[in-house]
């Protein structure tokens, strides 16, 4: 998230919602804090806030009420007082009218310039999109392809488009040598029916069982192979291949195990934000669990992890012991693994939408 910035697609579906309009202004305030303010403490504060208020299933009549949810402080609550009193947050009135603030959200538009970037390039004078394609030199690889592709990426991905996708992708991917698992995770698996972006995690079997020689201890093995593949471009090869069948447009960075650029499904639809991770299989279950989301999800779950004696992450849940060191990963079969340890309630990919 911290690459692709806050853009308004990333609001919580507030239509129809009964507490709608506190919910816009809440995330207008986090949008605010993350790239005028570069305050990411207050901006999740917001966001936790705004998304509270999305699954509230009553409308909120004062600050008092508000502050009786979790998520939503003293502060956040006097604000709602505000605007449900005057219908407007003095604040974001300021904000609205102020020009710096109004740069930098513009130029925080393109994929790969964060609330850092946009800043510096404000005070180089740059305050707009038409200025900023005047001047590509400014821009890293990354930034140009999101300046040039900046309306594309606004819109958000219609459902029935990233299912055409990944049959798409399926039947790339079966010309490859090994075996490859494909799981499109984050709010697509989550079972919105509109995405921001594409996120496909892969899976081969190729890793570290397969690699270790019979005699070598699996655990010298795995500190050796340092939970990379064998293969290290196994990734590219992947790439190439969903270039040549014209899926992959652009790369924006291509790592062993990690891919970001752009996609297309054809030529009568928009180019894509694509993200692939390649993932061993004592990895899967982990990283479908945090590809899945949503961002916020993740964090209750580690929290609830860490009250649990467990630390858990895109790649493995290990137990903390006294001394808080972590120990070694724990075996996991499927992600209803990681919800036992912990001892929470399974929640389905649906059911993870906060
Ligand atoms: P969207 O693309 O439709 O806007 O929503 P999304 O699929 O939920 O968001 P995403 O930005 O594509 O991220 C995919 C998942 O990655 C997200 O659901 C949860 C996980 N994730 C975190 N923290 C972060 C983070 O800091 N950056 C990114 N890129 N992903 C994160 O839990
Ligand atoms: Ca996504
Ligand atoms: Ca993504």
């Amino acid at each position: 998230m911290s690459s692709s910035g806050s853009s308004p697609r990333k609001f919580p579906h507030t239509e129809g919602n009964l507490n709608s309009d506190l919910i816009s202004f809440l995330m207008e305030l986090a949008e605010y804090e993350n790239i005028v303010g570069r305050n990411v403490f207050k901006s999740n504060a917001y966001k936790t806030a705004a998304s509270v208020l999305a699954s509230h299933p009553k409308r909120i009549a004062s600050g008092e009420e508000a502050a009786k949810l979790k998520g939503i402080g003293k502060k956040i609550a006097l604000k709602i007082d505000e605007f449900l009193a005057t219908g407007k947050l003095e604040k974001l009135e300021k904000i609205r009218g102020d020009e710096t603030s109004t740069a930098l959200k513009e130029l925080a538009r393109v994929s790969g310039v964060g609330p850092t970037k946009a800043r510096q390039l404000y005070d180089e004078g740059i305050t707009t999109i038409e200025q900023l394609r005047g001047n590509p030199e400014k821009l890293t690889h990354h930034q140009r392809i999101g300046l040039k592709y900046l309306e594309e990426f606004e819109q958000s991905i219609p459902r029935a488009e990233i299912e055409a996708l990944e049959g798409a992708l399926r039947r790339s991917l079966s010309a490859l040598p090994e075996p490859i698992t494909l799981t499109i995770c984050g709010s697509y698996r989550r079972g919105k029916e509109t995405s921001g972006d594409i996120d496909v995690l892969l899976c081969v079997k190729s890793s570290l069982d397969g690699n270790a020689t019979s005699t070598e201890d699996p655990k010298t093995a795995k500190e050796k192979h340092g939970k990379k593949f064998e293969d290290k471009n196994l990734l590219s090869r992947i790439v190439n291949l969903l270039e040549q069948d014209k899926i992959v447009t652009d790369t924006l960075s291509l790592g062993d195990t990690k891919f970001m650029g752009v996609c297309r499904l054809s030529d009568d639809t928009p180019h894509r934000r694509l993200d692939i991770r390649l993932l061993s299989p004592d990895q899967f279950h982990c990283g479908v669990l945090y590809f899945t989301g949503s961002g916020l999800f993740n964090k209750e779950m580690r929290s609830v992890a860490l009250s649990a004696g467990f630390t858990l992450n895109e790649y493995s849940i290990r137990p903390v012991g006294s001394t808080g060191v972590a120990g070694e990963p724990l075996p996991v079969t499927c992600e209803r693994d990681i919800f036992d340890y912990i001892g929470m309630d399974y929640k389905e990919p649906h059911e993870r939408n906060m």
